[in-house]
């Protein structure tokens, strides 16, 4: 019933895409995935003679820059509804325009929901939420191909930009055989897979590796090392002369230890939030965790923010995810 359902669903947005003519794509925070897979559809779109613009609540990481398709991008919402809002690789819509449904009606007259978070709590009018994809890219791909739409060499730049980012290119779990046949597709276009890694995961910035740096210094651990957990405190930011996006996605360089089931990063922000985020292996569930403190995300990365001092916040979370190792 299940895939019954999940495939009805893909097939009415495939005929949103055929039928519709003008679209607002979003997402609620801007990573390799949803930025890939906005870029992708964009194209793919306005290929088929749509309009589509793309909105990002938050500045584009400065590493996915290179992505073609850029024209569209607008900082400003729509004067009058557009056809479609697609919402891409956002598991709720509390984390869409502060939580505030009410003006969407004004952005598009229907909204549709395209992601693979499993607690995704399907706020769209159609969605498409596909957990067992490792990337909302490989939906998108899923999609296209279905609808028989070319995937030029640009649209598969944007798609193995998605799925590398979400998978670490191709080392975390969530990788499925569905996963390498995509992205053996996706080179059929001939693109340059080594320069996207590159873009990835080697791109970094004088402050960031200085707040790498500072990361790895204020490295704890519990449990033999298989809790581990670092902190980036506003000092750390300023002796870096960081920014503080520049610590986003910091904690995934915490996946290097050897021992480590579990790790954490907590970072201070200028309003005295603490941001925290949360890795897993082996499937220990630190969504759950993550939800405790008003959270979510996936199994093995999730996230949640406390407003507390850092200390606090180490402490509350850390006693939590002691209950995997007692
Ligand atoms: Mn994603």
């Amino acid at each position: 019933m299940k895939l019954k359902r999940k495939r009805k669903n893909k097939v009415q947005i495939e005929q949103v895409f055929k039928e519709k003519n003008s679209f607002f794509l979003t997402t609620a925070s801007p990573d390799g995935d949803s930025v890939g897979s906005m870029q992708a559809l964009g194209i793919a779109l306005q290929n088929h003679g749509k309009k589509a613009s793309l909105y990002f609540p938050e500045p584009v990481p400065e590493n996915l820059n290179f992505l073609p398709g850029k024209n569209a991008v607008v900082s400003e919402l729509p004067a009058a509804p557009l056809d479609v809002m697609v919402v891409m690789d956002t598991g709720s819509s509390r984390l869409l325009f502060d939580g505030d449904k009410r003006g969407w009606g004004k952005i598009a007259k229907q909204i549709v929901n395209i992601d693979h978070h499993p607690d995704n709590d399907r706020f769209g009018e159609i969605n498409c939420v596909l957990p067992e994809a490792a990337s909302t890219g490989e939906i998108i791909f899923q999609i296209l191909t279905h609808l028989n739409w070319e995937i030029t060499p640009d649209i598969a730049s944007c798609l193995l930009t998605a799925v590398m980012a979400d998978t670490g290119i191709f080392r975390y779990p969530n990788v499925t055989d569905s996963t390498y046949s995509i992205a053996s597709s996706l080179l059929k276009t001939k693109i340059d897979n080594g320069k996207i890694a590159r873009q990835l995961y080697a791109s970094y910035s004088y402050p960031y590796a200085k707040l790498l740096g500072r990361m790895f210094s204020n490295l704890k651990k519990k449990h033999d090392g298989k809790i581990a957990w670092s902190s980036l405190s506003q000092e750390d930011f300023a002796a870096a002369e960081a920014a503080e996006d520049e610590g986003d996605k910091m904690v995934e360089q915490l996946d290097i230890l050897k021992e480590v089931h579990v790790f954490a990063l907590f970072r201070e922000m200028k309003d005295g939030i603490i941001k925290i985020s949360l890795r897993s292996r082996n499937n220990l569930p630190v969504n759950r965790i993550a939800s405790l403190f008003g959270g979510g995300g996936h199994v093995q990365a999730a996230g949640c923010k406390i407003k507390s001092t850092l200390k606090e916040a180490e402490q509350k979370v850390i006693q939590e995810l002691d209950s995997f190792f007692t």
